[in-house]
């Protein structure tokens, strides 16, 4: 009977805990009970206790916590409330930032930021992050020592201390998205440039740890945890959707199977260290974005859905959040400050309720008439055409497809960033697909339904018009839409 209970009682929380549909909400909105003021502006608080804005690097990580809500829903209201706190942030905390000395800080300010206009397309957001990225670069980046990297701190205030993980991965991810949104390369240079130094100073790709940082005699700091390691994995990840560089897609399976094999107990992330591991908002997305671009869920989704579980399970009764350590019960106390919690909040948005399917992650798209492929010919801009392009494996031909929560699709070119878009929406047949920033508005939605013969239908979700080839066989031919027919000029293979 003992034995009988005891099992009973260590079986319950697993079964209380099963991820459904509606957990990542759920914490998010505990999350916003507990911490979110939203009157006259609208911020993170300091604690549960203190009421007055979170401080302005760990206040920025707060606001990832948003910024992944709407990244993984596309829900309008999220990217409402995005908007809110990154304006209350600028702000709160105007630059110059002369008095900011750590530049892993302006690492992780920039990096909300410039998510921030990602998701709003608010000019002020891209403004702020470039300033604060060029001047964390320009002061931190220093050859002297090292080759290259950036101090984590200024040594004005902190004499020749070390080169982290830290600063130069925050600051690299920022670069690639400073790319992303500008299409300045310039920041593809450095996107890369910081990414090749960190490869060569700190990374060890021997095992796929990333350790802590470097000194200016060389040595390594192997120092370990998992927010330098989910860094790096976004990074990486990044970095290999921007270039297609397989290198960097293995760097990032290491790093990945590092940090699972080596930085959790039984494979559940378990540092209950308060001050530390607000970064696994990082690991989160680094996670999926590695899984779903190469289509590997299929390998991780268990794990993926045991932290889950362990969060779920682990909730501090009174306001339903869960610390950094997911597989222990997470303490009541009075004192909580947002970060402690925000990592799980970005976890349960990052873990999909069912294992993604093979529509998930980079695909060319490939006609089943002619066997050209879609192609943003590279051009930037708003309202450039797109067109169709014998194969050639190149990054015009890459698209990213993500799905919103109300199950249509994100069509993102992997070489201009910009979205597949449906120009206003109009309903008229033979209309030329264009690229448009991202928006996520209706006319940028796409429904990608599978036909009986493997090949897929992609149709608008604001006109409801199927794309088109038009069967069209000349490289540079327009990609149209019209009515559902069911021909192969509109049946679409996904490789
Ligand atoms: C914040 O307040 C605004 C204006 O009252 C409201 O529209 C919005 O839904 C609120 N957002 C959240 C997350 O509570
Ligand atoms: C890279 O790390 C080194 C060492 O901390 C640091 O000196 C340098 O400023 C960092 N680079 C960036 C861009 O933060
Ligand atoms: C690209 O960015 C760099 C760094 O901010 C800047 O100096 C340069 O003027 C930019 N180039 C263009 C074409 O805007
Ligand atoms: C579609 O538009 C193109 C160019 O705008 C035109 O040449 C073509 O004749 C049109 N096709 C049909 C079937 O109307
Ligand atoms: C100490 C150490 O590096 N242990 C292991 C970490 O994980 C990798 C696999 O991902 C192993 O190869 C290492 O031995």
């Amino acid at each position: 009977m003992l034995a009988l209970g005891l099992r009973l009682l260590l079986a319950a929380p697993k079964m209380a805990a099963a991820l459904g549909s509606g957990d990542a909400v759920n914490m998010f909105n505990a999350f916003n009970n507990a911490f979110l003021s939203n009157g006259s502006s609208t911020f993170y608080k300091t604690s549960l206790q203190n009421q007055s804005p979170d401080g302005y690097w760990v206040g920025a990580l707060d606001n990832q916590a948003a910024e992944d809500a709407y990244d993984v829903t596309g829900d309008p209201a999220y990217k409402t409330l995005v908007n809110s706190l990154c304006e209350t942030w600028i702000a709160n905390n105007e630059p110059p930032w002369d008095y900011v000395n750590y530049n892993d800080d302006i690492g992780w300010d920039t990096l909300a930021l410039i998510r921030g206009y990602r998701i709003t397309g608010n000019q002020d957001f891209l403004n702020v992050a470039e300033y604060g990225f060029n001047f964390a670069y320009s002061r931190g980046w220093d050859t002297q020592s090292n080759g290259g990297g950036i101090w984590e701190c200024q040594p004005s205030a902190c004499g020749y201390s070390e080169k982290d993980a830290l600063s130069n991965d925050s600051l690299g991810k920022v670069a690639c998205i400073l790319y992303q949104s500008t299409h300045n390369t310039t920041y593809l240079d450095y996107c890369r440039g910081i990414y090749d130094w960190v490869w060569n100073n700190i990374y060890d790709p021997s095992t796929g740890a990333m350790n802590f940082g470097v000194y200016p005699s060389g040595q390594v700091d192997t120092a370990l945890n998992a927010y330098n390691q989910g860094t790096w994995l976004d990074y990486a990840g990044l970095v290999y959707e921007i270039t297609g560089d397989e290198n960097v897609k293995n760097d990032a399976q290491k790093v990945l199977d590092f940090a699972r094999n080596n930085l959790t107990s039984n494979g559940i992330f378990s540092n209950q260290d308060p001050s530390l591991n607000t970064w696994a908002d990082d690991m989160a997305h680094g996670v999926a974005r590695f899984l779903s671009d190469n289509r590997l869920w299929g390998n991780y989704y268990s794990w993926v859905v045991d932290n889950a579980n362990g969060i779920l399970a682990n909730r501090r009764p009174d306001i339903g959040l869960t610390w950094n350590a997911w597989n222990q019960l997470t303490p009541e106390d009075d004192a909580g400050i947002p970060s402690i919690y925000v990592s799980a909040v970005a976890w349960l948005w990052w873990t999909p309720t069912t294992q993604p399917d093979q529509r998930v992650g980079i695909h060319t798209i490939v006609n089943q008439e002619t066997g050209l492929a879609i192609d943003s010919a590279g051009t930037f801009g708003n309202g450039a055409q797109v067109v169709q392009w014998a194969l050639n494996n190149g990054q015009n031909q890459r698209w990213q497809l993500s799905q919103n929560s109300d199950t249509s699709w994100n069509i993102i070119s992997l070489s201009t960033w910009e979205s597949l878009d449906c120009p206003g929406g109009s309903t008229a047949d033979n209309l030329t697909m264009i690229q448009w920033q991202p928006s996520r508005d209706d006319n940028q939605r796409w429904w990608i339904d599978l036909q009986s013969d493997g090949t897929y239908k992609i149709w608008n979700k604001q006109s409801g018009k199927a794309l088109d080839g038009a069967s069209a066989t000349q490289n540079g031919a327009p990609l149209i839409q019209w009515d559902w027919n069911g021909g192969p000029q509109q049946r679409w293979i996904l490789q």
